[in-house]
């Protein structure tokens, strides 16, 4: 890592060092939005764009050059990783991730290998080409969560409640651990790979864990993600622990280890800051939905994430989750903007 590199705004805001000013990337830059992403992907799979490193490494650089945000998330999805493994399953489009035969017993688990840098030697690939393509720039490698991929593997898709999934682990607690603990070790070996290909932070997406209770988290979750951020720990890279509605979780997410916790909407950033505790990074947490209102409410309401993400150790700006797709890139470019220029000190 170049010394410019290792004082780009972002790393030394999660380190929870003093800055310039507040660094801001969004959550699904890429993608999305993007004109320029439609345009690449004509015709173009989701899965194949996601194993084609050219793509890749275009995709992840579309925000950045529009928006000259302070981090580049690598373009790639949760679930490639289950695909690089062997798992039969497709995104498709409008829907998301579907899998052709969920995975309801023990024979199923097992056949849950772990990954190696061969399976996924197209991330490798992008992440070397991106890293001197971006300079100074930070890379996010990012996994999905043992909680959130299990949603997907157990309910086959998508799902609003995750009741099958709840199912499994309130009914079959010794199942549902065996299926954890295959997630886990394929979600560290994909961020290992990512790290040793060089990405400079790593992003942990737990999107759908707010689904599950604090007794529940601590029991059924926690020991799995723990040991993620855990075998994390040596590479001295940035670990980000990021959920949806998980106000009631967010001290648990702090336990769980990570150096910076992401939060979505529903809790402002100093109330945040309380429920994490101390000697955590914060990120967040403008409500995408924002985006789509007049200017000036998205000004306000910006300006109130920065004096609330003042109060927290470390603050890095974000949205509380995704990009919408409906959202005017130009909007996010000036959104941009004004973070910059607004919380310069
Ligand atoms: O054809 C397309 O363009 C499909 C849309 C799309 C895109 C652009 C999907 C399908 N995934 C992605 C890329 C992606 N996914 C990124 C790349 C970075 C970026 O776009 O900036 C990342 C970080 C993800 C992570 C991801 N995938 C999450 C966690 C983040 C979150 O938003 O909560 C989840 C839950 C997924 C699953 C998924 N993949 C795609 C969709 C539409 C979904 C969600 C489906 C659902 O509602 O359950």
């Amino acid at each position: 890592m170049t010394p410019e590199l290792a004082d780009s705004l972002f790393l030394r805001a999660c380190r929870r060092r003093p800055v310039s000013r507040t660094p801001v990337w969004f959550m699904r830059q890429a993608g999305r939005s993007l004109p320029e992403y439609r345009a690449v992907r004509q015709g173009v799979p989701m899965l194949t764009a996601c194993a084609t490193p050219d793509l890749i490494a275009e995709v992840t650089m579309q925000p950045v050059r529009r928006y000259g945000v302070d981090a580049a998330i690598l373009f790639s999805d949760i679930v490639v990783p289950l695909k690089a493994i062997g798992i039969d399953l497709d995104i498709k489009p409008g829907v998301g991730p579907v899998v052709a035969d969920p995975i309801r017993d023990a024979a199923a688990v097992e056949a849950l290998r772990p990954i190696e840098p061969g399976d996924v030697s197209y991330v490798t690939e992008a992440v070397r080409a991106l890293t001197g393509e971006l300079g100074a720039t930070p890379l996010i490698g990012f996994a999905g969560a043992p909680f959130t991929l299990a949603s997907y593997l157990v309910e086959g898709g998508p799902s609003k409640n995750h009741d099958r999934t709840k199912a499994m682990m309130y009914g079959e607690p010794r199942l549902w651990h065996a299926l954890m603990d295959r997630l886990t070790t394929i979600a560290l070996g994909f961020l290992r790979v990512q790290i040793a290909a060089g990405v400079s932070a790593v992003q942990l997406f737990d999107s759908w864990v707010g689904a599950v209770a604090p007794d529940d988290y601590r029991e059924f979750v926690l020991p799995h993600t723990r040991r993620i951020f855990d075998g994390l720990a040596e590479a001295g890279v940035p670990r980000i622990h990021f959920g949806v509605g998980t106000g009631e979780l967010l001290g648990l997410l702090g336990e769980a280890g990570a150096d910076v916790v992401g939060v979505d909407w529903r809790v402002p950033l100093d109330e945040a800051a309380r429920r994490v505790g101390p000697g955590r990074a914060l990120q967040g947490n403008l409500d995408p939905a924002v985006l789509l209102a007049p200017w000036e409410v998205v000004e306000r309401r910006a300006a109130d994430v920065l004096a609330r993400g003042a109060k927290a150790e470390g603050h890095v700006f974000n949205l509380g989750h995704g990009v919408l797709p409906g959202t005017d890139p130009d909007r996010l470019a000036r959104l941009t903007d004004f973070v910059r220029e607004a919380s310069a000190r």
